[in-house]
């Protein structure tokens, strides 16, 4: 509870029944309580309590903001600092509550994603699910809402999306005539041709796949296409969503003959949103995402993809028992969620491991090492393996994340790192009971991830508001000190040198990523050949591979596509540089600690050591102990550093990207030479317009120039954070020095407001500490009596 730790005082905040009134939409108190049935009673407790002081705080923000406008409407012209306070209080107000947790369910195909999340929303034949073939096609989103009905949103592309896809689409089958027999049959194989021939199928009919650009842009669609391109549905039951669903999720087979409508625009499908009713189980502010693990063909598709994946805070990584071990596919999917932890918000990757009730007893039996205890039934041997499976995973993955990221990472102190599930048992409990098929845990983990992201936002918002509320107050304070102003010019100065201290300490932090740069770049360029070789490879020569490889070349390097591996050129021999510079990254853009190479140390060193000066300065002069100016200083630095933290994040995903992007740039006019080749053997030399171009390209200082790229990228962030911070803190002295100089005026009197205010703020901590009791409590009901409490069972 750091966040809290400062706050002194614990009066009690009286509880008064319209606290459950929210200024913006007024809820009925049953709706409110519904929203958290899915919360045993420790979390639902506090996230209520949280609620209830985010809600006051707003409404007294709004009290206050309508106090401050009455107070200047009429004027002439408004006072600079009263525009500012009015701006910042907006905004405030304005904030939203809290941005969605999105956890992504990444796994590849049949792995069980879409029936983990059926299983954890308690409706089995929600999504579809099918041991058969690939089985969702696009990225379905779960979450819950407020309304009482289901409800599901299809996004369509774009008509500019769909148009350069069609593009592609076609150029991919241009086939000319010099092809000799044997490579028409390889032609006719190729999975990216089969696919792209069964889109313009679905979309424009038979024959349309004969079609040219231009015929198929005048031809007219089979289906309707709604020009919102949105299709929404809606329904009462769960079961009755379900089926109107079904067909614009689940994958059409190819030797598909149906005529229905919905399958006639599948091919435009981008992604799915279902919202449920208020749920039990998923709390509201909670996104489950079904993610396939490959990405897409079409470029806008395959861009949400990443997207997705970056902007989940946890990412499940999804793989079936059978296949958690050794797979490359599973080690793909483990590496590109740990990627997401370094470009995106990802915090936490889990292992959930799958269908651990698919065991063979007497093959279990004769390969088991370990003899110490006797195993009698399926059911002990399902229990001993997902223990054995639980120590083996936890340990490789720690390992594979410890030389990933920096040692600080909060999930390396995770002790749960995997997770064994199985969405058949929870359904049937032959022979797990509900708790061992460990669905309630994943619940569990949802709920925390949920609790704390609203504790931490809470507390955040409360302060800020406070300090706003001071600065407020402040304006009409009477409190006359004419000297202290007189150190405004003096506080500008230490402020001028205390951020040219900054810039040299982000210069030394940013300074740690060149020697492994460097390194990383010496071997991108000794070992570029064997990779691009290996990707230019397949198993079954190049049969069936020659159109794929047009469809790499037709986007820059990148082909993904349901049915084969993903293939990006330019990741792949950039991937040298990323292993020298991940941890070093990861530290850079970490929590750390201030002597090592974390950027934020620094800037919450520049924070303190203002604030540090205020209050010296402050002393000095005599300024009262609780003096309004020095509190607004103090405040107000803290709100505009805080803000600083998210434009940081942000850059971190361009800055992380640079390489592959350069690289992907370099590499443009090689790839749209090899996209050009027809005709015969057009295979290799498809792959030899590659590789020389990558040659020349090498030896021009292609990885140099990545290289480079990069660190202009850091010199940037750099810039940018010092400039943010010259402007701000210059328009809060400009501010603080302005007093007395006619820019303030007679305001509404807020003292009430913010006196409420200051008891909304000790509130924090109580709220914070009942949290702590009553865990106590709980856990020691649960040794005590364990059937008593826990989770309602469900
Ligand atoms: N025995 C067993 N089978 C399961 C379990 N969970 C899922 N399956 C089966 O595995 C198959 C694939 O499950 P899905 O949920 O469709 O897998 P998915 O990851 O969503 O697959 P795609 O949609 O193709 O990406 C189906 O036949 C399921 O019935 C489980 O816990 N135990
Ligand atoms: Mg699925």
């Amino acid at each position: 509870m750091a966040e809290t730790e400062d706050f002194v005082g614990q009066e009690p905040h009286p509880v008064d029944d319209d606290l459950f009134k929210e200024p913006m939409k007024k809820r009925r108190r049953s709706d409110r309580d519904q929203r958290f049935r899915a919360f045993p009673s420790v979390e639902q407790s506090a996230l209520k309590e949280y609620e209830k002081l985010e809600s006051r705080t707003r409404r007294v923000l709004s009290n206050t903001y309508q106090k401050l406008i009455q107070s200047v409407f009429l004027d002439d012209s408004i006072p600079n600092g009263v525009k500012y306070l009015i701006n910042r209080l907006l905004a405030l107000i304005e904030k939203p509550s809290l941005d969605p947790i999105y956890i992504g369910l990444f796994g590849s195909t049949g792995a069980g994603k879409s029936s983990l999340i059926n299983a954890i929303i308690q409706q089995e034949m929600f999504l579809p699910v099918s041991g058969e073939s690939i089985c969702s096609s696009c990225i379905v989103q779960v979450s819950s809402g407020c309304c009482e009905q289901y409800e599901a949103k299809i996004h369509l592309l774009s008509d500019q999306e769909w148009k350069e896809e069609l593009k592609n689409l076609t150029k991919l089958l241009h086939r000319t005539e010099e092809l000799s027999r044997e490579e028409v049959d390889e032609w006719d194989r190729d999975d990216a041709v089969e696919e792209a021939i069964w889109k313009l199928q679905m979309l424009y009919g038979n024959g349309a796949e004969k079609k040219n650009y231009e015929e198929l842009l005048r031809a007219k669609p089979k289906g309707k296409i709604p020009t919102s391109r949105i299709i929404t549905l809606k329904a009462e039951e769960a079961g009755e969503l379900s089926v109107k669903l079904d067909p614009y999720i689940r994958t059409q087979r190819r030797d598909w003959d149906g005529e229905s409508a919905e399958t006639q625009i599948w091919p435009l499908i981008k992604h799915v949103e279902v919202t449920l009713p208020k749920s039990e189980l998923i709390p509201e502010g909670v996104v489950l995402v079904d993610i396939p693990g490959t990405g897409d063909f079409n470029s806008k598709r395959d861009e949400m993809w990443k997207k997705t994946i970056d902007k989940c805070s946890v990412i499940w990584v999804i793989s079936d028992i059978e296949r958690v071990s050794g797979g490359r596919v599973h080690e793909n999917l483990l590496n590109e969620s740990i990627k997401a932890c370094q470009r995106g918000f990802c915090r936490d990757v889990a292992l959930v491991v799958t269908k651990t009730d698919k065991l063979h007893l007497p093959e279990y039996l004769r390969e088991r090492k370990v003899r110490t205890q006797a195993i009698q039934s399926q059911r002990e041997a399902v229990l001993e393996r997902n223990e054995m499976i639980k120590l083996q995973r936890n340990t490789i993955l720690k390992e594979k994340l410890k030389r990933k990221l920096p040692a600080d990472s909060k999930v390396l102190d995770t002790s749960d790192l995997v997770y064994t599930v199985s969405a058949q048992e929870y359904w049937q409990q032959a022979l797990l009971t509900e708790e061992e098929t460990e669905i309630p845990k994943l619940r569990e983990y949802i709920r925390k991830r949920l609790l704390d992201k609203k504790r931490r936002m809470v507390t955040k918002y409360v302060t800020e508001a406070f300090g706003l509320l001071l600065l407020t107050d402040s304006f009409s304070c009477t409190e006359n000190l004419p000297n202290e102003y007189l150190h405004v010019s003096s506080l500008r100065r230490f402020v001028e040198e205390r951020i040219q201290l900054l810039e040299k300490a982000i210069d030394q932090c940013f300074a740690h990523i060149a020697q492994p740069l460097q390194e990383g770049v010496r071997n991108a360029r000794t070992s570029y050949r064997r990779i691009l070789g290996a990707c230019l490879v397949r198993s079954r020569g190049n049969q069936g591979f020659h159109q794929t490889l047009k469809a790499v070349c037709l986007k820059n390097g990148i082909y993904a596509s349901r049915t084969l591996a993903r293939i990006d050129l330019n990741e792949a021999i950039t991937q040298p540089i990323y292993d020298q510079i991940d941890p070093v990254f990861g530290g850079i853009f970490g929590a750390g600690k201030p002597t090592g190479s974390a950027l934020m140390p620094h800037i919450d060193a520049f924070k303190h050591s203002l604030q540090e000066k205020m209050t010296e300065i402050g002393i000095k002069n005599g300024w009262k102990y609780n003096s309004c100016k020095k509190s607004f200083l103090i405040q107000e630095i803290s709100a505009i550093l805080g803000g600083l933290e998210e434009h940081i994040l942000r850059k971190k995903r361009r800055i992380y990207e640079s390489l592959t992007a350069s690289v992907q740039n370099d590499l443009k006019p090689c790839y749209e030479e090899a996209a050009q080749i027809t005709g015969k053997k057009a295979c290799e030399r498809m792959k030899d317009v590659i590789r020389r171009g990558v040659d020349q390209q090498v030896a021009e200082g292609m990885f140099e120039r990545a290289q480079e790229r990069m660190q202009h990228q850091f010199q940037q962030l750099k810039n940018g954070i010092t400039e943010k911070v010259k402007g701000s803190i210059a328009t809060m002295l400009t501010l603080a020095s302005s007093q007395g100089d006619g820019l303030y005026k007679e305001l509404a009197d807020v003292k009430s407001e913010y006196k409420e205010m200051g008891q909304l703020r000790r509130s924090l901590r109580e709220v914070a500490e009942n949290a702590v009791l009553r865990r106590g409590m709980q856990d020691f009901l649960l040794r005590v009596s364990p059937s008593k409490v826990g989770p309602p069972k469900t």
